[in-house]
């Protein structure tokens, strides 16, 4: 007899909000008048919806209840202060800027430590993050290891630093033209993939020695830090929390898109340890997202959010449900014989479209062909993690080719069951039968910056 236990939910449903299966013919239409951009598509229009895992988790009955105690004072909040308490028992850092989202806290930590001609490293581009790195003047440099780049590697920290490829980028530009290294948990752009403490452990050690800061897309941590825990040694033993912690204290700060991990519909906030630096942060954020206690969020998110953090580092259960959906979904679209980004990542299943339409070049968008052959399928919403989402080079004018061609199934916390899951990959499944029907596409309308947004096509032929 086998001694394998299955996980399971820890919770139970309360409360359901119900969805609707539409028609094929509607869904063509849906996907003909988004422009086959799964972005521009209504929700009503979507039976399960896998677009992204930001601001779609479900909240308990602790953070709804935490909704009605938000204290809505403009200045000195209440729930200002328990969020305070939260990211420093969490994650460790002292100085909290709050933001409505990430992005708002990329925005401003790009302000306060980027010049224009700087240099900033990262492992993997996140589009947002390398917008803000641009907007501030500066040039954004990949040092993600090879591994990465190739979606069938098994390596299990594909997140990791290239070491060399970092010291080859100080050596180049000299440290006085790198303001800080920017360190992405679970690096989303490649599939969800983690990172070593090891490795985190030896970039802030060579970092330090050239006194360049390094700050962390703290974003999906939770996530890495379950990974460290089944896959590096040393590790087996500790709490998800106490790794989360330990992964922190080699950095000198975060930015947060609190939409993810911490469990809520919206918020986010850069953290600090320099009090001279968080003074520059809170400066500008009082111009562009608010006085710096609330920094965009009401009270009531603040107070969600503080209980989210700690909800979410409590136990080791959520996060073994959350990592076990999405690799179930994997699992039955790799026995399908479906290409995916190995190993399964912690927030995502991405398939390898280009193993999927190799008829397809990559300059008729071959992953956002897919994501709308998928949707039309069975109204499965998914998303474009390709050239589209890569965006063009600045100075050419060029198309970026990234060698990930991806389709993103991304599955939010704690919304949909192991049903929803088998509706899925039954679908990727019957579109794979039909693969050779998928036609190429091209623009209709290309907006300027972070086009993957807002972008419509039309079909090839
Ligand atoms: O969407 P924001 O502004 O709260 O966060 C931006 C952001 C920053 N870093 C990383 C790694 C992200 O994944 C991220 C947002 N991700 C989205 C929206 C996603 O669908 O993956």
């Amino acid at each position: 007899m086998s001694d394998h236990r299955s996980w399971a939910e820890p919770y139970k449903i309360k409360m359901v909000e119900p969805i609707r299966m539409t028609t094929r013919e509607h869904r063509e239409a849906a996907n003909r008048a988004a422009g086959y951009n799964t972005f521009l598509l209504a929700s009503d229009d979507v039976y399960i919806d896998l677009l992204t895992d930001s601001g779609t988790s479900a909240m308990s009955e602790y953070q709804w209840a935490g909704l009605m105690l938000g204290d809505e004072a403009y200045a000195g909040s209440r729930s200002f202060y328990h969020l305070v308490d939260a990211v420093r028992e969490v994650y460790g850092y002292e100085e909290l800027v709050p933001t409505h989202q990430g992005r708002g806290a990329e925005h401003i930590l790009s302000q306060i430590l980027i010049s224009p001609g700087d240099v900033v490293p990262g492992n993997m581009y996140f589009t947002t993050t390398k917008f803000h790195q641009e907007h501030a003047g500066g040039t954004f440099v990949d040092v993600i290891i090879d591994e990465a780049h190739d979606p069938a590697s098994t390596h299990p920290f594909k997140g990791n630093v290239d070491l060399a490829k970092l010291q080859a980028v100080i050596d180049e530009h000299g440290a006085g033209k790198i303001p800080y290294i920017s360190v992405e948990t679970n690096v989303n752009m490649a599939g969800g993939q983690p990172l070593s403490m090891a490795n985190l452990r030896a970039v802030h050690e060579l970092c330090h020695r050239h006194d360049i800061l390094v700050m962390l897309d703290a974003t999906r941590a939770l996530e890495n830090a379950w990974f460290i825990q089944q896959r590096e040694e040393g590790y087996a033993g500790k709490s998800v929390g106490e790794i989360l912690r330990e992964i922190c204290s080699y950095t000198d700060g975060a930015t947060m898109s609190s939409k993810k991990d911490n469990l809520v519909n919206i918020g986010g906030f850069l953290a600090l340890r320099d009090p001279d630096l968080a003074r520059r942060a809170r400066a500008l954020l009082v111009a562009f997202e608010g006085l710096h206690t609330y920094g965009g969020m009401s009270g009531r998110d603040m107070e969600a959010l503080a209980r989210g953090m700690r909800e979410m580092v409590a136990t080791d259960d959520h996060i073994r449900a959350r990592i076990g959906q999405v690799h179930y979904l994997g699992g039955l679209i790799n026995d399908a014989g479906i290409a995916t980004v190995q190993p399964i990542g912690g927030h995502a299943v991405f398939i390898d479209a280009a193993a999927v339409v190799p008829h397809l070049p990559q300059d008729q968008f071959p992953a956002q062909a897919l994501t709308a052959a998928i949707y039309v399928d069975s109204g499965v919403r998914g998303m474009e993690r390709g050239v589209v989402s890569a965006g063009r080079d600045p100075v050419t004018g060029d198309h970026h080719y990234p060698k990930l061609e991806l389709v993103r199934l991304t599955i939010p916390r704690r919304v949909y069951t192991q049903a929803h899951m088998d509706v899925v990959a039954e679908s990727v499944a019957a579109v794979y039968e039909r693969r050779e029907q998928i036609k190429g596409l091209r623009f209709t309308y290309e907006p300027p910056e972070l086009r993957f947004f807002q972008a419509t096509f039309e079909e090839i032929g």
